[in-house]
C-alpha cells in the first residue's frame, strides 16, 4: 500500500515563530491534504527543536527554569500553527521522553559499534547555525554568511562521528533518483561540496559548556550536538507507534525545508541514517527566502518583518495561505503587508470571491434557492465542466511544493474562464427569453458544477473559504481522511437545496 510521510523542519525556539516557519507549515498542510485527495494514507509531523547552545542561551536570558520557558515558547509555535489551520498528525517537540530515548539509543549504537570516537579538535563555531564552519563558508571578512557574525575559536575534546567512509555511496545515492531533490540546482551545490573529503562530524559538546541537551548514554559529561539529536526527530516521530508503522511511513519520507539548512539535511543525515542501520529519505523539497518588499532583508530595526499572526488578524488566515502559495516556489520572493493586500484584492476579493458571489446570488434567486435540472447540457456548457474537469485532476496528480506558483496559475485561469463563460452566456437575460430557458437552467447548473469542483479542489490551499462556498453549493466539506477524489461532470445532484451565501473575501480598502 503506497503511503506519504511528510516532515517540516524542527524550528529553534529562541524566538517566537515568524512567516518563514508559518510558510514551510503551511506548505507541509497543503501537500498532506492534496495527498489525502489522492487516495494516499499521509503522515506530516511539525514541531520545535529545543536543544543546543542558543536556545540555552536565551533560557539563561529568560531567568525562567528550562521546561517552564520551552512550553510556552513551543506553544506559541503550535498556536500559530493551529490558526493557520495545520492538520499536522504530531508536532513533535526534541524535549518528548520518546524522542530523547531514541537518540540515546542510536548514540549507545553507534558508539557500541566503534563509529565514534573521541579526540580533541580546534575550529570555528557559529551558535546561530549550531555549526563548526569552514574558512570556505565565511564571507570575506570572516563572518557566517547567514548570520554576519565571526564564529568562535574552539578548542575541546568532543566525540566524533567518520564521514567520510560514506561520502562515495551519498554520491552515488544523491545521483540515483532525479525526483530525490527539487530543484534540481540544489543536488548539484551538494554534490560539489562532496567533491572535497568529508571531516569528521563533531556530535557532542562538553556539559561545562552546553548543559541543556540530551546526555551522551556512555558519558555523562557530555550532551549531545543538537542536529544530531534534531535530525532524528524524522524517525522518532513514526517511532512512537508499533515498528511495523515506522516501514510504512518511512518507505516513503519527504522533507521540506528551506535552502538554508541543505548541508545538514542532504550531506549528513542520510550518512547518520545509514550508519543506524535506516534507509535514506524518498524526496526533498526546497523552498526559497521570504525577504522584505524590495529584496531587503526582513528585521526588526528596519521595521519591515510580516508578523504571520498580524497578517490573519487583518486578512483573515486563506489570504496569508494564498499568498504564500501563490508566491513562493524554489526562489527567494518578497512579502510585505501591503502586496498581500494587493494579491488579496485582485485575486481573492475581485477574481474568486466576487465570481462565487455573483453565481451563487443570482442562481439562488432564480431557481428557487435549489440546484437546477437542466433538460440536457448545452455543448459549450459542457466543454467547460470538461475543461474544468480535466485540469483539477491534473492539479490534484501532479502537485508538488516548488510548483505551487504554477498551480495558482492555473486556478486563476479556471476561474477566468468561469467568470468569462458567465458574462458570455449572460444568463439575466436568457431567463427572461421563454425560447431560452433549456439553455438558462444549463448554464445556471453548469456554473454550480464547475464552482463545486472548482472549490473542492482549492480547500487544501484555503480551507476556511472553500468550505463556505461548498456549504453555499450544499456540498459537504471534503474529509480529512485519504478517499482518491476525481472530477467529473453532473455530480452536482439537482434539486439540492443551496445554503448560505456568505462573502468570502469583503474588499479591503
Ligand atoms: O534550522 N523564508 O531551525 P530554524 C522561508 N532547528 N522559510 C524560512 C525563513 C525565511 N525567511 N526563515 C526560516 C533550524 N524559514 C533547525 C532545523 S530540522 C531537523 C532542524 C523556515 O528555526 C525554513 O523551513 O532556523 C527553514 O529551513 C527553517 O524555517 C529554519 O528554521
Amino acid at each position: 500500500m503506497i503511503s506519504k510521510y511528510i516532515t517540516t523542519p524542527i524550528y529553534y525556539v529562541n524566538g517566537s515563530p515568524h512567516i518563514g516557519h508559518a510558510h514551510t507549515t503551511i506548505m507541509g498542510d497543503i501537500l498532506k491534504r492534496f495527498s489525502l485527495m489522492r487516495g494516499v494514507p499521509t503522515y506530516y509531523s511539525t514541531g520545535t527543536d529545543e536543544h543546543g547552545q542558543k536556545i540555552q542561551q536565551v533560557i539563561e536570558q529568560s531567568g525562567l527554569p528550562a521546561d517552564q520557558f520551552l512550553a510556552a515558547q513551543a506553544k506559541e509555535f503550535k498556536d500559530l500553527f493551529d490558526r493557520c489551520n495545520v492538520a499536522y498528525d504530531l508536532f513533535m517537540r526534541t524535549t518528548d521522553t520518546e524522542h530523547m530515548t531514541l537518540v540515546q539509543g542510536v548514540l549507545q549504537d553507534l558508539y557500541d559499534r566503534g563509529m565514534i570516537e573521541k579526540k580533541e579538535y580546534t575550529g570555528l563555531y557559529c551558535v546561530g547555525c549550531e555549526q563548526f564552519k569552514t574558512t570556505a563558508e565565511l564571507d570575506e571578512l570572516g563572518r557566517c554568511k547567514d548570520h554576519l557574525t565571526e564564529p568562535q575559536k574552539q578548542t575541546e575534546t568532543n566525540y566524533f562521528f567518520g564521514l567520510e567512509q560514506h561520502r562515495e555511496w551519498l554520491v552515488n545515492w544523491l545521483k540515483s533518483s532525479d525526483d530525490l531533490i527539487q530543484p534540481e540546482s540544489y543536488r548539484r551545490e551538494i554534490l560539489g561540496m562532496l567533491k572535497e573529503p568529508l571531516e569528521d562530524l563533531c556530535i557532542s559538546r562538553p556539559k561545562s559548556r552546553v548543559w541543556h541537551g540530551i546526555e551522551l548514554p556512555f558519558d555523562t559529561n557530555y550532551v549531545s550536538y543538537v542536529w544530531f539529536d534534531a535530525l532524528f526527530n524524522y524517525v522518532s516521530n513514526v517511532r512512537r507507534g508499533d515498528a511495523a508503522d515506522f516501514d510504512f511511513w518511512w518507505s516513503n519520507a519527504t522533507h521540506l525545508m528551506a535552502k538554508d539548512i541543505i548541508k545538514t539535511h542532504i550531506i549528513y543525515w542520510p550518512i547518520m541514517l545509514r550508519a543506524a542501520g535506516f534507509e535514506p529519505p524518498k524526496h526533498y523539497r526546497i523552498h526559497g527566502y521570504w525577504v522584505a518588499e524590495g529584496g531587503q532583508k526582513m528585521s526588526k530595526s528596519l521595521g519591515n518583518v510580516v508578523d504571520p499572526n498580524d497578517v490573519i488578524d487583518t486578512f483573515g488566515v486563506d489570504a496569508l495561505r494564498y499568498y504564500l502559495t501563490k508566491n513562493m516556489g524554489g526562489s527567494d520572493a518578497h512579502i510585505s503587508k501591503g502586496l498581500i493586500e494587493a494579491t488579496y484584492n485582485t485575486d481573492l476579493a475581485n477574481n474568486i470571491g466576487n465570481l462565487h458571489s455573483r453565481v451563487l446570488k443570482f442562481v439562488f434567486k432564480r431557481c428557487d434557492g435549489k440546484t437546477p435540472e437542466p433538460a440536457e447540457i448545452a455543448e459549450p456548457d459542457r466543454e467547460l465542466q470538461n475543461y474544468v474537469a480535466k485540469t483539477l485532476d491534473n492539479i490534484v496528480n501532479t502537485v508538488d511544493l516548488i510548483t505551487l506558483p504554477d498551480t495558482m496559475k492555473t486556478f486563476l485561469q479556471i476561474a477566468d474562464r468561469l467568470n468569462t463563460h458567465y458574462n458570455d452566456a449572460e444568463p439575466w437575460k436568457m431567463v427572461k427569453d421563454e425560447s431560452q430557458q433549456n439553455r438558462f437552467l444549463s448554464v445556471c447548473y453548469v456554473m454550480l458544477d464547475c464552482l463545486q469542483m472548482f472549490f473542492r479542489a482549492l480547500h487544501p490551499i484555503i480551507p476556511e473559504a472553500a468550505e463556505k462556498a461548498l456549504v453555499s453549493i450544499g456540498i459537504k466539506t471534503p474529509s480529512l481522511e485519504p478517499v482518491a477524489v476525481s472530477f467529473s461532470p453532473d455530480t452536482l445532484e439537482p434539486g439540492t437545496p443551496l445554503g448560505t451565501i456568505e462573502n468570502l473575501f469583503p474588499r479591503i480598502d
